[in-house]
């Protein structure tokens, strides 16, 4: 990987699964037998908040039970070692790319850890339950409040800031993502309509390999380090 100056990294469940945060595809999809599709949805969370609100506060409290792993870790440390820019975007909702290191961290799929109020677009840092009841800290409305996370059908976060780092890159890395997400999984096809490389990291091959310049499949834990090594060398 020769004159690398700019870098874009996708993440997606797989980056985490070796701390103990099941994957969707790992649960088929499901969870407590409700299709991801239906409760991570504006629709679901309007048809049963209580549920929904349950989904969250469930993933929300296993975060103080894992801990970052060495992908995790290599990235944080590519991100404050390497001389170029490294765009890291994420389509998790969990923190352990910040604990594992990493500070500028683009959430395109929001973040468990965050609260967001729809009366009034307030947004907090929420490391507790939320439900029906909690008011929010700003307006003080009651009912309003949803967990800060992009459900299928809503916009996902920063488009733009990703966009302009994917027209500027010259690689694009994809890890753990299954690429079954869109528009997540379109960025490797932009990265290459604008001359950049593109190296897919991830378990097994996914239905985007295709896309890649490159792919290497094993756990993160094992293909992270060894590629930001090779980066840093
Ligand atoms: C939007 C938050 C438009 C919730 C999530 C038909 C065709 C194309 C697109 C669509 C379509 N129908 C609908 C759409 C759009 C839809 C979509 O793509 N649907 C899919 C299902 C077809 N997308 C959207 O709705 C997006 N929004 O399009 O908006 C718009 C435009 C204008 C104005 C308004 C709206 C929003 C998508 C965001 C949804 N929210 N998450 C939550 O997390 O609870 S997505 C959710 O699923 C996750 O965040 C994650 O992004 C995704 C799962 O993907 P992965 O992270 O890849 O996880 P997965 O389990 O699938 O794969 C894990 C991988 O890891 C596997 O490959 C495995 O091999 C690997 N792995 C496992 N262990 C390891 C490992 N790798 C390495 N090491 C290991 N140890």
């Amino acid at each position: 990987m020769s004159n690398i100056e700019n870098i874009v990294i996708l993440t997606g469940a797989g980056i985490s699964a070796e701390s103990g945060i099941q994957t969707f595809r790992d649960a088929g999809g499901l969870w407590e037998g409700h299709r991801v599709e239906q409760v991570a949805t504006p629709e679901g969370f309007a048809a049963d908040p209580v549920l929904v609100h349950r989904f969250y506060n469930l993933r929300r409290a296993a975060l103080t039970t894992v801990e970052p792993n060495a992908a995790h870790i290599a990235l944080g440390r590519l991100q404050n070692v390497f001389a170029g820019e490294v765009t890291l975007v994420t389509q998790n909702v969990d923190d352990l790319h910040e604990r594992g290191g990493a500070s500028r961290v683009i959430h395109m799929h929001g973040e468990l850890l965050s609260g967001f109020c729809a009366a009034c677009s307030h947004r907090w840092r929420q490391a507790e339950d939320l439900s029906v009841e909690t008011v929010c800290p700003a307006c003080h409305t009651v009912g309003g409040l949803r967990p800060d996370i992009v459900w299928f059908g809503e916009m996902p976060y920063q488009m733009d800031r990703i966009e302009r780092a994917l027209r500027g890159c010259d690689l694009f890395v994809s890890i753990g993502t299954s690429g079954a997400v869109y528009p997540a999984a379109g960025f490797v096809q932009l990265a290459h309509a604008y001359g950049a490389q593109t190296l897919e990291l991830n378990l097994e091959p996914t239905q985007g390999s295709a896309f890649f310049s490159e792919t290497r499949n094993g756990p993160a834990t094992q293909l992270v380090p060894e590629w930001v090594n090779s980066i840093l060398s």
